[in-house]
């Protein structure tokens, strides 16, 4: 395999200590399931993970609900002439795994000597195909290079897994199917979903014997093969994944059959036929969302087409009923609960690239607006309150405590669930932009004034008067700085809830104007005193400043001053050194907060209250959230600090490659991919739309020669070429 480093992550050496990170990071999806890059045969490190967007379960009152880990579909251990293959022992004499962006694939190849001296090459190659979203396929190769003797392929399905101890499943049946089928039929155990999991198999090669075996909640094919000396031998591995609560399904289907039948189809075709109607899907994917990035080290272009390939992977395609986990497809890590980080970090990235998957994301939070107004009124406000962490229904699902603190050695309670409330002006903003970015007005004066409307409804409720001050206050939220808790008027929190307020008064104008958006007002019984309620609270509301600087939320300049510097850059450094509580109580900040603020809200803000702010709030910064090193990038940017920009965007880029914040494996940072694409699209191409109206203002790296990308805009694709004496906007059809 001829490697390009603009297209290829590689791991060039086998290492067990690092087998969680490249497992995230060799996750292979298609939005509709995702699963780990596990490594076929077993090893003690190994962490299989194979999850179903929106397929969830609480398998415990006392535990929050969560994506259930699958059965592993990934195992076949491999025997060579009795001996097990197993890197750890004997030598490995060459091993490269590649993960392919371009084709989605993943291959390992591996020459192997066991300890009694046999030598073998093994290849491994590993899709999930983005043509039929139900397949999944596993080909190996064993060439045995000095011996003689049996080859056998153990293949499993593993019903065993659990979510670090969690079993969220309860087994129906297990049985063999066709010639050298397995399957798995399970129901989850609160939301009574059930999972079929169906294995076929098509041998190569001479066969010797073949076998099944039954045991716990695992079912294994057993294939014997005649190995000889230079002769390839080897096994395609198709699983089948369907649900019940699949949108594809027939009507009244039973779901077993259907799965076993679409199985023995699929086996009809070849393991290269699948491959290839897969590797036509992301030809077309990549034409849309390709970034080229032109500079004398592939790095940056490698990156960049990282982010963009794990984000397509893991974005539902069709499904208006689920949204984008925190952590993707790719691991346990959030629950696959959803945040903010869809709507601010990787809507951008769907928005200019393929618009109607955008449509579906924000389709989803109207979708959970019962939830969100359960949630409101649960805790004695109006209208619709988002959840931090939301599910399936749109309820709160945060849980209620994290890990231990390192100096009180209790564990930390998580309040964000209680306080982070920016999340139901973040959804707002987002449906703005997506409204500007494509021009929908249907969306926007239907689903989207629906939730526009009863957020607003819901911040008019949780804003508080004070009568001595003539404003209005958020008194008791987190902001996006996860740090501070119970804080009084977060500056990003109140300056959004205006500028929402404000826009929903635009909005109001254009329902007034037609008789679907006046339907949306009565059948939310939007009166003239509310609206007239929304503008006063929006003239009124408290905003902490001191001239051009903003203060984060009132209180912040009089906590003490820590020596942010010393601390970054090590996890977990600063928090051994001051605990929680004390971190609570100082000037320092986990993530972007009013640089967050700077960027959504750029047009607000002039250059030198962006210096100014800047100047003060990036030192005291630990960029201990994967959300800030992109934002930081960005507005570097927008106040000329080009060196800053990109030493910023370096960092978000390798925060998954690199592992830099030690915490890949338990799974990807997708919204830091998302702002991986803002910094490039929205900052060194400087894409931005300003009242409805696209412009490009490039600021091209030292580093890069020239940037390319397509977009989609307002109904039309344009393609943006960057290079270092100009740049050009064309139309593409
Ligand atoms: O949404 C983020 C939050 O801003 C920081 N903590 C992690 C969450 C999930 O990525």
């Amino acid at each position: 395999m001829t490697l390009d480093p603009r297209w290829h992550v590689v791991e060039e050496k086998f290492d067990p200590k690092k087998m969680g990170h490249y497992e995230s990071v060799f996750t292979l999806g298609n939005g509709y399931l995702g699963t780990r890059g596990v490594f076929e045969e077993l090893y003690r490190e190994r962490t299989p993970g194979t999850f179903v967007a929106g397929l969830f379960d609480q398998a415990h009152p006392n535990e929050v609900t969560e994506l259930p880990n699958l059965p592993d579909w990934v195992e076949v251990s491999i025997l060579l002439n009795g001996e097990e293959l197993d890197l750890t022992q004997g030598q490995v004499l060459q091993y490269r795994r590649v993960l392919d962006l371009k084709g989605g694939v993943l291959t390992r190849e591996v020459v192997w000597e066991s300890p009694q001296g046999r030598r073998t090459a093994l290849r491994f190659r590993r899709f999930v195909s983005l043509a039929n979203v139900h397949l999944v396929g596993i080909s190996i190769a064993v060439t045995p290079e000095n011996y003689d003797g049996p080859i056998e392929f153990r293949s499993a399905l593993n019903g065993q897994v659990t979510n670090s101890g969690t079993q969220h499943f309860t087994s129906i049946e297990h049985s063999t199917y066709a010639h050298r089928g397995i399957y798995l039929l399970q129901e989850t155990v609160q939301s009574k979903q059930q999972v079929v999991v169906a294995a076929n198999h098509v041998v190569h090669g001479v066969l010797l014997d073949e076998s099944f075996k039954n045991a716990h909640r695992r079912i294994v094919y057993n294939a014997v093969l005649s190995g000889k000396r230079g002769q390839t031998v080897g096994i395609d591995k198709f699983t089948t994944i369907y649900t019940s609560r699949d949108q594809d399904l027939p009507r009244a289907v039973n779901l077993l059959h259907h799965a076993l039948a679409a199985s023995s189809r699929q086996t009809q075709q070849g393991f290269d036929q699948h491959l290839e109607v897969h590797q036509q899907v992301w030809e077309q994917r990549w034409q849309w969302a390709d970034i080229e990035i032109v500079s004398d080290d592939h790095f940056d272009q490698l990156v960049v087409r990282f982010a963009v390939f794990h984000l397509i992977q893991m974005t539902p395609w069709n499904d208006p009923r689920v949204s984008v986990a925190a952590k993707g497809l790719s691991g346990e890590g959030y629950k696959g609960h959803v945040f903010w980080d869809t709507e601010i970090f990787i809507l951008p990235f769907f928005l200019y690239s393929f618009p109607q998957v955008a449509k579906n994301l924000l389709t989803y939070r109207y979708l959970t607006l019962p939830g969100a107004i359960t949630n409101a009124a649960q805790n004695g406000y109006s209208g619709a309150m988002f959840a931090w962490e939301s599910a399936d229904t749109g309820e709160e699902t945060t849980p209620e405590v994290g890990g231990i603190d390192p100096v009180t050695r209790k564990p930390i309670p998580i309040l964000c669930g209680k306080q982070e409330h920016h999340i139901s002006v973040d959804i707002p903003y987002a449906i703005w932009n997506y409204y500007q970015v494509t021009g929908d007005r249907d969306f926007l004066l239907k689903e989207g004034a629906e939730i526009l409307l009863l957020t607003a409804r819901f911040w008019a409720s949780r804003v508080s008067y004070n009568p001595d001050r003539d404003w209005y206050e958020i008194k008791e939220v987190i902001g996006p700085d996860e740090y501070k808790e119970g804080i009084d008027n977060n500056y990003y929190t109140n300056a959004l809830v205006q500028w929402h307020l404000k826009k929903t008064a635009e909005l109001v104008k254009l329902l007034k104007e037609s008789p679907a958006g006046q339907c949306v007002l009565l059948k939310l019984g939007v009166t003239e005193g509310e609206l007239q309620d929304w503008q006063v609270i929006a003239a009124k509301i408290r905003l902490p400043r001191e001239g051009e600087l903003l203060h984060q939320f009132e209180g912040f300049m009089e906590l003490q001053e820590i020596d942010v510097l010393k601390y970054r850059d090590v996890p977990g450094l600063l928090q051994k050194a001051y605990g929680w509580e004390e971190i609570n109580r100082s000037q320092v900040l986990k993530q972007a907060d009013v640089v967050m603020l700077l960027y959504l809200l750029g047009d607000e803000f002039t250059l030198a209250e962006k210096r100014v702010n800047w100047d003060f709030y990036e030192p005291k910064t630990m960029h201990d959230s994967s959300l800030s090193a992109a934002i930081h990038s960005i507005v570097a940017n927008d106040i000329d600090l080009a060196e800053e920009a990109y030493a910023y965007f370096q960092k978000a880029a390798r925060i998954d490659l690199t592992n830099s914040m030690g915490n890949t494996h338990a799974g990807l940072h997708a919204a830091s991919l998302g702002g991986c694409w803002q910094a490039v699209v929205h900052g060194f191409g400087g894409v931005r739309v300003k009242s409805g109206e696209l412009s490009v203002t490039p600021k091209l790296p030292k580093a890069w020669h020239s940037l390319r990308f397509k977009l989609a805009f307002q109904g039309k694709r344009l393609q943006v070429s960057i290079r270092r004496d100009g740049y050009e906007v064309t139309t593409v059809d």
